[in-house]
Formats: C-alpha cells, sequence, structure tokens
C-alpha cells in the first residue's frame, strides 16, 4: 500500500496554510483523512530546527548551515512521520518541502541547485511530491498580507529582490513539470482561490477512489 504526498508551496502571504486548512476539509467531506504536516517541522526535533532557521540571530546565518538545517529537519520528518504515513497507505499534505529548498536557498540564497539536488537524493531517495500546488502571488499582495497578519520572521524581513528569486524560482519549476505542478493564482479573494482549487480537490479524489 502506498499514499499520496501532496505539498502546498508559494511565496510569502500566499494563502498556502488558509487553503491547506480548506483543501483538507474538503478531502475529510469526501471520506478522505489527510495527514497534516509542514516544513521545517512536523515533529518535535524538526519544530526546533525550524525555531532555529525563523528566528533572528546575532550572527548572520551561514548559507550552507542554513541550506543543511533545513535536510536535516527533513531527514527527521521524512522518516519518522511521512515515510511510516505513506506506507500505511495515508494522503499526506505538507505545507512546503523540497521545492521551498530550491526557491529559497537556491533562488534566494544563490545556492546552485546542483547541490540541493545532492542533498535530495540523499535524504529522500527516490521519494518526490506526487503533486505540488504552487499558490502565485505579486510579491507586494503577499507581503501585505503576511505583514497584517504578524511580526515578520528572518526570511520575511528580506529584500524585494529575494522574494523575485523566490517567486520566479517556484514558476521556472512548475513549467518544468506540469504533470506534478499545479499553479493557482492566489492574488484573488479567498472564494476565487477556493474555486481556482476545486479541480485539484476532485482530481485528488479520484486517484485516491482510483
Ligand atoms: N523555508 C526555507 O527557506 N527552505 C525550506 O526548504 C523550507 C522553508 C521548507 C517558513 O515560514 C519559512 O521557511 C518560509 C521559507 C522557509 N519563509 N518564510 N517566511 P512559515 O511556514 O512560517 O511561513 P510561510 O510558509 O511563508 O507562510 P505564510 O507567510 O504564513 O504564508 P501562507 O501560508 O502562504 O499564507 P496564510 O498564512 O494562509 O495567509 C497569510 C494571511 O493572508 C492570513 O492572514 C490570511 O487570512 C490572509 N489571506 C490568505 N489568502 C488570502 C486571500 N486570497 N485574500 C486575502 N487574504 C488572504
Amino acid at each position: 500500500m502506498s499514499g499520496m504526498f501532496i505539498t502546498f508551496e508559494g511565496p510569502e502571504g500566499a494563502g498556502k496554510s488558509t487553503n491547506l486548512r480548506l483543501f483538507a476539509e474538503a478531502l475529510r467531506k469526501a471520506g478522505c483523512e489527510p495527514l497534516l504536516t509542514r516544513e521545517p517541522g512536523g515533529t518535535p526535533i524538526a519544530e526546533q530546527i525550524r525555531a532555529l532557521l525563523l528566528s533572528e540571530h546575532d550572527e548572520v546565518m551561514d548559507a550552507d548551515a542554513e541550506l543543511l538545517l533545513v535536510f536535516a529537519a527533513r531527514a527527521q520528518h521524512l522518516n519518522s512521520l511521512i515515510r511510516p504515513a505513506l506506507a500505511a497507505g495515508k494522503v499526506v499534505i505538507s505545507d512546503r518541502f523540497t521545492d521551498a529548498t530550491y526557491a529559497y536557498q537556491g533562488g534566494g540564497r544563490g545556492i546552485p541547485d546542483s547541490r540541493i539536488a545532492e542533498l535530495e537524493n540523499w535524504v529522500q531517495g527516490s521519494l518526490r511530491p506526487d503533486l505540488t500546488l504552487v499558490f502565485d502571488v505579486p510579491i507586494d499582495v503577499g507581503m501585505a498580507r503576511a505583514r497584517a497578519r504578524s511580526e515578520l520572521d528572518r526570511f520575511e524581513q528580506e529584500q524585494q529582490s529575494f522574494f523575485e528569486a523566490v517567486r520566479t524560482s517556484y514558476l521556472r519549476r512548475a513549467a518544468a513539470d506540469p504533470q506534478r505542478y499545479r499553479i493557482i493564482d492566489a492574488s484573488g479573494s479567498l472564494e476565487q482561490v477556493g474555486a481556482a482549487l476545486q479541480p485539484v480537490i476532485d482530481e485528488v479524489l479520484e486517484r485516491w477512489h482510483g
């Protein structure tokens, strides 16, 4: 038995977390009980690494140290939560996964994709998400939402050019593999985004029943 691995991605304030809850609710109504998780994080040890990654420090975090911490959290998350759930036939939905590493550490920090791919292959083996939803939103719209919601974390305090590189990286990866990625226009109202999600919900339920 093998479940389905779905990831939600996008720049700050795109509405991933909000829509993940609505998406999961729609699956539950149809009788499918997904496991919801997030990155960095998802298990007690990985959540401690998340706190280290998102908080402010007196010294600048080295980009390689940041990359390795992201994958350390991912190894823990994968092996103690995601792999066992998939092996039990569950639908697993993660708020961010390795596409975020290509977008933030790759696009944002400038680490070559080839180095990220080495760690991806080491930590994940052949495991990749079955389906990835990229919530796309102009940076100013997303940042306005993030600012209105709470204090900005270490990543959210970056420059506009960093966020543009993050967005470009997501869109480039999605365009290269339309079988796996669905780009959701997240700039409209919650109702409009919800309507754009409906075909994807139908597709997941069809695969799950299938
Ligand atoms: N990171 C990394 O660098 N490398 C990696 O490999 C991984 C992660 C896995 C995690 O932070 C950070 O870690 C992330 C990248 C880095 N960067 N940052 N920051 P996080 O999980 O705390 O934050 P986030 O993923 O960026 O989430 P977010 O800012 O909370 O955005 P969101 O989940 O997409 O949005 P939301 O919380 O659903 O919505 C934000 C607000 O907008 C909220 O008040 C909503 O009610 C509102 N909203 C949402 N949709 C709409 C619409 N359509 N209209 C109006 N208002 C809306």
